[in-house]
């Protein structure tokens, strides 16, 4: 509940694409050259809270308590912007956000950062909208941002010229079947090249890119027969292919583009060892050096032990599919 007008507190939580989006159609509308399908993640949060305040010149925007850079802050106004727009507003506002997992790492903060933003502001600007057009809001900000919307199993399809408005929709509710996922860290600290350059670079450069966006749709639709089917090992294949063939138009970009530290293949390499020796055990990577494991409730503790004592692994997180984004009662300071 929010009942102070003007003010909005939401909560979201980041996604994990087992059908992976890399690569846009239209740079100026935001849309993504493939479609994707990800899992939306429980133990994870970012909290936003969106005030509109008429005695602000310009709009403000905190990160976990230090004022956000110049080009976050230039993210967020624009989605603030087009929240202006459709309320009739002009009042700036002052964005507080906070994330419980590491920022910018490969552990997809701009989506859940997105998602809880565009329901904080719409919900402050007094617009009462739904899941699907807060989703588009959150997509033309950052595409991966459009699925933490929704919980549990999430689809969003690719675009095309003339889609104005694309919103991800859900596919499966987070209970569907047990799965979990296992975030091994590699590395602390941000990755070197943010998500949407590192699109762009392959795009632009890779012999790869073009086959990525061509046998990209098969795929996914792959990963969603099995999602709907329940069928955790036929999701786990086609998830690492996903996963590597994204990663394969990636380093062949010139100059390649690659995102894995060297624990990052000693994960892969265990998780190998864990499936030969029976074990159920699938990796997926982002665009970061963390390997995320998919498994199962039951099997969850031992992967997790394999994973941690992997030379290089951090820290192992555990996390499971999780619910969309919400509205929440603000804290009392
Ligand atoms: C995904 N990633 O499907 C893929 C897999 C990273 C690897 O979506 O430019 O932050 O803001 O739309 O959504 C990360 O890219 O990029 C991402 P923009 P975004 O989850």
């Amino acid at each position: 509940m929010n009942t102070a007008p003007g003010r909005a507190t939401a909560v979201a939580h980041p996604n994990i694409a087992l059908s992976k989006y890399w690569g846009k159609r239209d740079f100026g509308h935001n849309l993504p050259a493939v479609p994707s399908l990800s899992v939306t993640l429980a133990g994870m949060a970012t909290t936003t809270t969106v005030v509109f305040d008429p005695a602000l010149a310009t709009d403000a925007f905190t990160l976990g308590g230090q004022p956000a850079k110049e080009g976050d802050l230039r993210r967020v106004t624009s989605l603030l912007d087009r929240v202006r727009a459709a309320a009739s507003l002009t009042t700036r506002a002052n964005v507080l956000s906070s994330n419980d997992f590491p920022t910018a790492a490969g552990l997809a903060s701009s989506a859940s950062a997105f998602a809880a933003l565009a329901l904080a502001a719409t919900s402050a600007a007094g617009l009462a909208w739904d899941g699907a057009q807060c989703s588009d809001l959150a997509r033309k900000s950052s595409v991966s941002a459009a699925r933490s919307v929704f919980g549990g199993f999430v689809e969003l399809r690719d675009g095309h010229p003339g889609d104005e408005d694309l919103a991800a929709a859900s596919v499966a509710p987070a209970d569907h079947f047990p799965l979990r996922v296992l975030v091994a860290v590699t590395r602390e600290g941000p990755k070197s090249t943010l998500s949407t350059e590192g699109m762009l670079h392959t795009q632009r450069t890779s012999p790869f890119y073009p086959p990525w966006v061509e046998t990209a749709p098969a795929l996914f639709a792959r990963v969603r027969a099995a999602v709907l089917a329940g069928d955790l090992p036929t999701l786990g294949v086609a998830a690492e292919e996903s996963a590597l063939r994204m990663h394969a138009a990636a380093i062949a970009a010139c100059p390649g583009l690659i995102y894995w530290a060297g624990a990052t293949v000693e994960v892969i390499e265990e998780v190998k060892r864990l499936r030969a020796a029976g074990l159920p055990a699938w990796f997926t990577i982002d665009a970061g050096p963390h390997v995320k494991v998919l498994t199962t409730p039951e099997r969850e503790d031992d992967v997790a032990l394999a994973l941690a004592a992997v030379p290089g692994v951090k820290r192992t997180i555990r996390t499971r599919p999780g619910g969309p984004a919400i509205l929440v009662p603000e804290a009392t300071p």
